[in-house]
């Protein structure tokens, strides 16, 4: 049989019908290839794994993003309870989730890439070599460095180390006050300073913004994955 019997049915596993009633299955698991049944001898295996090893390196590459402001019909002037679930749509405007996160990226091995598009349609990109959210006893605290881009320059370095604040849940560094309240939008701010979750129509601080309040931005979105 030709390499384009095989069919892989699941993740990482190929199962290849030698003959009528038998078949060999091979899964790669924890960096290991597992066979079962009665399986071809390598020669004719070693093009089949190599194909399933690209996939496997192809989904380990894979972005998963946490948040977008696109069409600004999703409001993220939201409570605490709603930014530890997630809320908005997957295919527009959303926000995935503080618990999310911090599952995800609580192993430490995972980039951060941030895109963003000003209003008067400057395309930056700002990416982190290292992004993790601390868990909730420690209010998803944001753990990042590493940066690189053209988003004129590490924001987040001003954020890193905070805790995560909502208008009704305050752990920010401001003392008079609560910055999700001034600013409309919730963040792991310091004593307040621009974030991606602000008002979308709204101008000044309370709109999205990175670097300068009087440059909103009218995109973003935040992804991580794996490092490299
Ligand atoms: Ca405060």
């Amino acid at each position: 049989m030709s390499f384009k019997t095989w069919t892989v049915l699941l993740f990482g596993t190929a199962i290849y019908p030698r003959s009528s009633a038998k078949f060999c299955t091979r899964s790669y698991l924890d960096g290991k290839w597992i066979s079962e049944g009665d399986c071809e001898g390598p020669e004719i295996m070693s093009e089949i794994m190599k194909e399933i090893q690209h996939r496997a390196e192809g989904e380990k590459m894979k972005w998963t993003i946490f948040q977008r402001r696109k069409y600004g019909n999703v409001d993220f002037y939201r409570g605490w309870d709603e930014y530890v679930k997630g809320f908005g749509d997957s295919e527009g405007d959303f926000w995935l989730g503080l618990e999310a996160l911090h599952q995800m990226t609580k192993a430490g091995d995972m980039a951060l890439e941030i895109k963003m598009i000003t209003r008067d349609g400057v395309h930056w990109v700002a990416k982190y070599s290292n992004f993790r959210v601390g868990p909730g006893s420690d209010k998803y605290r944001l753990h990042v460095f590493g940066y690189s881009g053209n988003a004129t320059h590490d924001r987040l370095a001003y954020h890193n180390n905070r805790q995560f604040t909502t208008k009704d849940a305050d752990h920010d560094r401001r003392s008079s006050g609560n910055c999700a309240s001034f600013y409309q939008g919730a963040w792991w701010y310091n004593s307040c300073g621009g974030n991606l979750n602000g008002n979308f129509k709204r101008t000044g601080y309370r709109g999205i913004w990175w670097d300068n309040r009087a440059n909103l931005l009218r995109f973003s979105e935040m992804k991580f994955r794996k490092r490299l």
